[in-house]
């Protein structure tokens, strides 16, 4: 689950920008690329260079729109973190993707020239170890009326929710009268399994599509944010929460305080509050750089929230690591002294520590692997496309949005992404433009490679598309390491 411990000083400095260390590429180990006989050349890495300066400018076709862009990078429209959002101490820069859009912005054809950008940077507090994004791309620019992410888009989440609401079920929601509220309840996919069990239940989340989807499926949705406000009255028509839950929300907000002042207002003194959220040292072991984007604002680590839930009145009980989205941990948090707290808690404080989780070397080091991923992959579709090989992306996710943006990949790479999502079909990726094709264009025929962006799925994935792979079709996986599968 941890990084190994560090050896010894790794001096990179920080990364001011993205085309910094694109020379210090590694060269494939054996067994990285070479199973196709294709390895990163010379002329490769020249690409690269060309197509990160490309993706500089927003584009990665080469026109330089900046002009024509409504540009979030301006002082009246960021909120810059000179300090930690939630101790006020000193954030120390790491890591620095450049100019990136919102991920879940999926373009029509005819916008094109109208995206919002921002600088996608990464600091560690030097008092709490929270790791949190610089500059904060806008709330209202991230989760609209028509975000298009669907929980249920993938089977194996489908399980997980079902899971952990018949968990919360049979532990947390036992009496008739018990309420729980989820907070980014998106499609619903936790909820109708607790709705049709006969729990009492509501879902806050602004995405009015997905909320919508959630009520076909039986689910109670208030299409809202949840906040201070959203709390009290959720509080004043309902009563206090038995269980308040989040998945994969919690770390996209950045100001926190909104949700703990409500969770504080709506949750009963014997009430928990569970979330769950990619865990920081799965993504530094696994080099999952692209679980950085402008909605992941906070890499959550046990010894950060342990201090964030305690700012704010609250005490961290349970901490539980789960495989969900390539590593993530269940926080349960409780009003102090109500709950025992597990030994977990300490034990993965003690374990991040021993492994430098909380160190701002550790993230230089993470930055320096992620340039040589960044070149390894330009270099692989450079030679595969300059070789005649088909390559499409499988799986436009938001993780792809900086994969794309950083290393400059656009259609010249990957001509399109296969997704089964309705609502990404047909339009283009936020910043690369890469066409959205709906998954029925996979097989139709088959390419030579798919590179795939759900690598978080790629269980499920590559056993629905055993076919693929049977006609020649081979993956191109590219954390932690570039490699052919
Ligand atoms: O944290 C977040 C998680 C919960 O979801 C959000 N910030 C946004 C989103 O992140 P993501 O877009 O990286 O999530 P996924 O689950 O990796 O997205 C998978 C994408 O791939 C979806 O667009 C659906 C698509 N897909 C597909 O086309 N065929 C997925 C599967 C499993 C498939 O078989
Ligand atoms: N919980 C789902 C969806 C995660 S995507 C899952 O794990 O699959 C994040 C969701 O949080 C989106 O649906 C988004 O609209 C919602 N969201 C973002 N900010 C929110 C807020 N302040 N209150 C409630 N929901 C929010
Ligand atoms: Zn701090």
């Amino acid at each position: 689950m941890l990084p190994q411990p560090r050896t010894g000083r790794d001096d990179g400095g920080w990364r001011k920008g993205r085309l910094k260390h694109h020379r210090q590429r590694r060269e494939p180990a054996a067994g990285d690329l070479r199973r196709d006989g294709l390895a990163p050349t010379g002329a490769a890495s020249g690409d690269l260079r060309g197509a990160r300066r490309r993706a500089g400018r927003g584009r990665a076709d080469g026109c330089d729109t900046a002009k024509e862009h409504d540009d979030v990078n301006s002082r009246e429209r960021v909120s810059t973190a000179p300090v930690c959002r939630l101790c006020a101490g000193p954030v120390r820069e790491c890591v620095d993707f450049g100019r990136q859009p919102v991920s879940n912005a999926f373009l029509r054809p005819q916008d094109v020239g109208s995206e919002s950008f921002f600088r996608l940077a990464v600091g560690i507090c030097a008092d709490c170890a929270m790791v949190q994004q610089l500059e904060a791309m806008p709330t209202s620019h991230m989760f609209r009326a028509d975000y298009p992410y669907r929980s249920s888009s993938s089977d194996g989440l489908r399980r997980h929710f079902e899971q952990v609401a018949g968990w919360l079920r049979d532990t947390e929601l036992a009496d008739p009268g018990d309420l729980v509220v989820e907070i980014g309840c998106n499609d619903g996919l936790m909820l109708r399994t607790l709705g049709a069990a006969g729990v009492r239940h509501i879902g806050v989340d602004p995405a009015a599509g997905a909320a919508r989807a959630a009520a076909a499926r039986g689910a109670e949705v208030r299409v809202d944010f949840f906040d201070e406000r959203s709390a009290a009255e959720i509080r004043a028509e309902r009563g206090p929460a038995k269980v308040i839950f989040s998945a994969n929300t919690i770390s996209h907000i950045a100001d926190i305080d909104e949700i703990f002042r409500g969770v504080d207002r709506l949750l009963r003194p014997d009430g928990v509050f569970v979330f769950e959220d990619r865990y920081v040292a799965d993504i530094i072991e696994h080099a999952y750089f692209d679980q950085i984007y402008d909605e992941h604002f906070y890499l959550f680590s046990v010894r950060a929230v342990d201090a964030m839930v305690a700012r704010f009145g609250f005490e961290l009980v349970d901490v539980e690591h789960i495989p969900i989205h390539g590593g993530s941990l269940r926080y349960t948090v409780a009003r102090p002294r109500v709950r025992p707290v597990r030994e977990s808690v300490a034990r993965l404080i003690e374990d991040e520590a021993r492994y430098g989780i909380g160190e701002h070397d550790t993230y230089v080091r993470f930055g320096q692997q992620i340039d040589r991923i960044g070149a390894d992959l330009v270099a692989l579709l450079t030679d595969l496309r300059d070789a005649g090989r088909r390559v499409v992306g499988y799986g436009a996710t938001s993780k792809s949005a900086t994969v794309t943006n950083y290393c400059g990949i656009g259609p010249d790479l990957v001509p399109y992404i296969c997704d089964t999502t309705p609502e990404k079909q047909g339009r283009l990726s936020p910043g690369a433009h890469i066409p959205i094709r709906p998954h029925e264009v996979f097989a139709d025929p088959y390419p030579d490679y798919a590179l795939l962006f759900a690598w978080n799925h790629a269980e499920e994935v590559m056993a629905k598309e055993r076919r693929f792979v049977e006609q020649g079709g081979r993956w191109i996986l590219y954390v932690p390491h570039v490699r052919i599968v």
